[in-house]
């Protein structure tokens, strides 16, 4: 048997779809729950827990980003968007002369900065040939999000260490590059 809808009820049929799909999570704004559960846990002279909000509520740092693993493989280039390093230690106190700042990952990979590095200086940095060159000054940024898009799981999100410059095509160390950071220490 044949049912006939008017205009009227044809529309809200359509309305009624669009509805379920939106709070159902077919939106490009749905949370995403990797992002939402996601927690950084600060240490220094004082204590601090951010939330992804938390961190994108702090000045923003975009800039060139690519690096090398040990094995020749390259990642990049890529721009790079995220919170200097810097800025997130300052709310835990900072970091001193003779301090580290250990980044670390749920996996149990660490990576150490000393305050040269924090400043920019002091990385081993190459060219597309991968000819050493003299370092630009760099800076070492929590990146959330790569190519302008949150960063994936696949690539060390909710939030990865990327060192960045302003000038594009500086290769830096991989092993620096922590991916899924969720706490960051300073020591002594
Ligand atoms: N959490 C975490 N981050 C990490 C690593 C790791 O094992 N765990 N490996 C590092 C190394 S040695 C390199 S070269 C880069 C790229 O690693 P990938 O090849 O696993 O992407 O990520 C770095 N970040
Ligand atoms: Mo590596």
């Amino acid at each position: 048997m044949r049912q006939t809808f008017l205009p009227g009820e044809a529309v809200f049929l359509v309305a009624a779809v669009l509805f379920f799909a939106v709070i159902s999570g077919c939106s490009t704004t749905a949370p995403d729950p990797m992002v939402e559960n996601w927690q950084l846990s600060v240490n220094g002279t004082t204590e601090k827990v951010l939330t992804m909000n938390d961190l994108k509520a702090l000045p923003a740092v975009n800039g060139h980003g690519y690096c090398v693993s040990t094995t020749g493989a390259r990642f990049g280039p890529y721009t790079c968007n995220g919170v200097d390093l810097r800025n997130i230690a300052a709310l835990v106190g900072g970091v001193g002369s003779g301090q580290q700042v250990w980044v670390s990952a749920p996996d149990g990979y660490l990576w150490v900065f000393d305050l040269d590095q924090l400043n920019g200086e002091g990385f081993v940095t190459f060219n597309e040939n991968l000819t050493e060159i003299p370092s630009p000054p760099l800076h070492i940024i929590l990146m959330y999000e790569q190519d302008g898009k949150p960063l994936s799981y696949d690539d060390g999100g909710p939030a990865r260490i990327a060192i960045v410059s302003e000038q594009p095509g500086v290769i830096t160390e991989g092993s620096a590059w922590v991916k899924w950071v969720d706490r960051i220490e300073i020591r002594d």
